[in-house]
């Protein structure tokens, strides 16, 4: 099934066109703003030198960092007038990304969340449970509008009060989810423990954080549902970027939206298909945020079989970074955050320890942290205060709950070289 047939099945010399002249409008609206103008007129590029869609290359890359650097405001190429929504990243060390978007983003965006709503059969007549957050994480709304778009019921669930999410599954008759995998995995076991089978669901769509073949195939089981994956980020408008089709073997990029590449995190060198590196994207329709070339940090190939859904290119599913990002219950985290907060707090001494591991198919995260020893000899109430004050400042940064144990001075490993401060043991446990 098919949103926009048209569009989603172009291909050859009309796809390439159709991207050129999209890209050369990128770079017009992207050479409004004084950080590319600058980068622009220094590498002698404008959009005239664009003529095939490999010129790209010619383009500078974009970096998380570049962005962070124009917080709040310095990568919107349209004046604030004409913004009509903000949403925000995580952020490292506190300053996030502002992604603003245009009435015309907006459309866009939904546009493309009911092309991938429609691409797994979902119709008018499901009803669909929108469980995740609502805020400024791009998964509630965006998600929203577009199951409004198709005019599906849509039931804005957040995230939370697993309990009453399940009864309105049973009792709205909800066929279709939108979570992150590891809420699902939750969810799933309350359900279980409440004892009902969840018999209208049918469609399960996950993404925001990666997860594994193993773990697709107990949600479908637990939930009784058809489980596909959902890629996108914030810098792209969120989710909507690229989806699964009912074939499951890869994730449709939508190709007149986006234009993307593979390149050697290292190097830089551009890689050809069904080579594994780094994910660069450059969107084609951004007005209020344009991009050239943003390096995603996500590691994934190019697949270039023809989809026998009648769709353009695919990406792999996603494995890994190539920058020291964690995603901990779909949310983002650098440990460069953990010890911004850590750093903060005055009774923490010189070092830490981060273990991420995955317990009862949920993220759990752990940090061991130095007391100085002028606090380590106090009360164990004084201990548990400090603990406390660890575990509140790191959820108010990080929207994460963590688990802290407080630890002797210098009885934490140091190091010669550079610190490995995060061990993740989530490996393939999925
Ligand atoms: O996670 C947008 C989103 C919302 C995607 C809902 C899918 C569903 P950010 O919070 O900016 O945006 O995080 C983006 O999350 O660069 C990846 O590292 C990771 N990520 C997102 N989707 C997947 C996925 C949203 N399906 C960052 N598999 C990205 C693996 C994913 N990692």
């Amino acid at each position: 099934m098919f949103w926009n047939k048209e569009t989603e099945t172009l291909k050859g010399d009309k796809l390439e066109k159709l991207q050129i002249k999209r890209l050369k409008w990128t770079i017009t609206q992207a050479e409004k703003i004084p950080f590319y103008k600058k980068l622009l007129n220094n590498s002698n590029i404008s959009s005239d030198d664009i003529r095939k869609t490999e010129d790209i290359h010619k383009l500078p890359l974009t970096k998380k960092t570049d962005l962070q650097g124009g917080y709040p405001f310095g990568f919107l190429a349209v004046p604030k007038k004409e913004i009509v929504r903000i949403h925000t990243t995580s952020g490292t060390t506190g300053k996030p990304t502002v992604v603003g978007y245009t009435r015309q983003d907006l459309d866009n965006w939904s546009e493309l969340i009911a092309r991938n709503l429609t691409m797994v059969g979902l119709t008018a007549d499901d009803t669909f449970q929108n469980a995740v957050n609502y805020g400024l994480f791009t998964g509630g709304l965006g998600f929203h509008y577009g199951a409004e778009k198709i005019g599906m019921t849509v039931i804005p669930s957040g995230t939370g009060n697993t309990k009453r999410q399940i009864e309105m599954i049973d009792d709205f008759g909800v066929t279709a989810l939108h979570c992150t995998p590891s809420y699902a995995m939750h969810l799933s076991e309350v359900a279980e423990a409440m004892g009902t089978e969840l018999e209208s669901l049918r469609t399960g769509m996950f993404g925001a954080e990666p997860w594994s073949d193993n773990m697709r195939g107990i949600l479908e089981e637990k939930l009784g549902v058809t489980a596909y994956d959902s890629y996108g980020m914030s810098e792209m408008y969120g989710p909507g970027a690229a989806f699964e089709c009912k074939e499951r073997n890869g994730l449709h990029f939508w190709h007149d939206s986006y234009f993307i590449e593979i390149i050697d995190p290292d190097t830089e060198e551009v890689l050809e298909p069904g080579q594994k590196g780094e994910l660069v994207v450059t969107p084609l329709v951004k007005e209020a945020m344009p991009l050239l070339r943003y390096r995603t940090g996500d590691i994934t190939m190019i697949l270039e079989d023809e989809c026998p859904c009648g769709r353009g290119p695919k990406i792999a599913r996603l494995t890994g970074r190539s920058d020291d990002m964690l995603v901990i219950r779909g949310i983002n985290v650098f440990p460069s955050q953990i010890e911004h907060v850590l750093r903060s707090i005055p009774e923490v001494g010189d070092q830490f320890m981060v273990y991420v591991d995955r317990i009862n198919h949920l993220d759990e995260m752990t940090i061991d942290v130095e007391i100085k020893r002028e606090f380590f000899k106090g009360e164990l109430s004084d201990l548990e205060r400090i603990q406390k004050k660890i575990i509140h400042s790191l959820k108010e940064l990080l929207n994460l709950r963590t688990k802290v144990s407080l630890v002797e001075p210098e009885s934490l490993p140091r190091f010669e070289g550079k610190a490995k401060r995060v061990i993740d043991k989530r490996g393939d446990k999925f």
